[in-house]
């Protein structure tokens, strides 16, 4: 009863984008919610079923237990339990009949793709976090980002999929179902967004020691505002425009940080870690586990060990001013 009344609080109109599949934002994610109302009502129904037929028997047979119970012979009231438990089975076995059937047609509902002209994003899985491309058959007009999935709101995105490593989830609950990110194997699903917005998502299949720190959140955005930032990221990066950020970019290029990054318009160009070209225009780090904030940054280059045990990125040991300089550049990378 106490579970039933915390869903029903759960489902109270809250902001769209929270992280709970009973505050959809996209049709998709509608059909997923109606088919979880459907279920817990039956259930709902079943428990109190239930908790009456344990009442009234309880109320019936009130024997003291020290006493033997008579054993006597009662041929009609068994021939009426074979009947009650027959039924109760048959509707038991229909009702989960009906449950199947529905789940199917909500699936394949929230699976087709009925509209044209999608924005395609490949997203690969990586321990721990998502590396997101917009393809392009021409090379420099692919962007490329990480964590933070920018689409147009009311435009179907379909979302190609693949790991680097082990299989992970991907899951943002008010926007549709998991989908599973396997490694060598690309799949593809699809959904639209009706309301701008952020909706969290998080990798829903246990990939490693940081599996719980590997959110990313879909950021839904009038058509103009979308395009408007992928013009932006379409960009390579700033050039350094003082004395303090051309030594920042200095310190990145001769330090460790080039063999995994990027940052397009410089030397930098391995794709082992994140893009950084325009790292300053995202409002996280480390898939949703820091806030963009010169604080976070520098603890993280410093020590990503302590931050992410494990975490692909090794520490480094900056000299005070070399890491000043270093934040201030990664700071202008808009
Ligand atoms: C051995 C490879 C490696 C090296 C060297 C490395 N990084 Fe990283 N870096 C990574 C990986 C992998 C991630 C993603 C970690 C995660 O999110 O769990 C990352 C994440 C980051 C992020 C956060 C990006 C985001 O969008 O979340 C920043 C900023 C960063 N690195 C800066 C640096 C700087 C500056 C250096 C050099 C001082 C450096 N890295 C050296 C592999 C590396
Ligand atoms: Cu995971």
């Amino acid at each position: 009863m106490i579970a039933a009344l915390y869903v029903l609080a759960q489902a109270m109109p809250l902001d769209p984008g929270r992280h709970s599949i009973l505050h959809p934002g996209a049709p998709q994610g509608s059909h997923i919610e109606w088919l979880y109302w459907v279920i817990f009502w039956i259930v709902f129904a079943v428990y109190v079923l239930m908790i009456l037929g344990f009442t009234r028997a309880g109320a019936k047979s009130r024997t003291d237990a020290i006493y033997p119970l008579p054993v006597f012979e009662d041929k009609e009231g068994d021939e009426r339990a074979k009947w009650a438990v027959g039924t109760a089975v048959a509707v038991t076995v229909v009702t989960l009949f009906v449950v199947l059937v529905l789940s199917v047609v909500t699936g394949k509902k929230a699976a087709g793709l009925t509209s044209k002209n999608p924005v395609t994003i490949q997203i690969i899985g990586h321990q721990w976090w998502w590396e997101v491309v917009y393809p392009n058959p021409q090379a420099d007009q692919t962007v490329t980002t990480a964590n933070e999935i920018h689409v147009p709101v009311n435009t179907p995105v379909v979302i190609l999929t693949n790991s680097a490593d082990v299989i992970h989830s991907f899951w943002a609950p008010s926007i549709t179902g998991k989908r599973d990110l396997l490694p060598g194997y690309s799949s593809a699903f699809w959904f639209k967004i009706e309301q701008p917005g952020t909706y969290r998502g998080q990798c829903a299949e246990f990939c490693g020691l940081q599996h719980a720190h590997m959110g990313f959140s879909v950021i839904a955005q009038s058509v103009e505002d979308f395009q408007a930032w992928q013009q932006q990221q379409l960009k390579p990066a700033v050039e350094p425009s003082n004395d303090e950020t051309s030594r920042g970019r200095a310190v990145f290029l001769t330090h460790a940080c080039l063999m995994c990054h990027t940052i397009r318009g410089t030397d930098a160009g391995s794709r082992f870690g994140p893009d950084l070209t325009h790292i300053a225009s995202r409002n996280m780090i480390a898939a949703e586990t820091l806030p963009n904030t010169r604080g976070a940054v520098a603890g993280w280059i410093l020590d990503p060990q302590r931050i992410k045990p494990g975490t692909e990125m090794s520490p480094n040991s900056l000299a005070p001013d070399d890491l000043q300089a270093l934040l201030a550049y990664l700071q202008t990378l808009q």
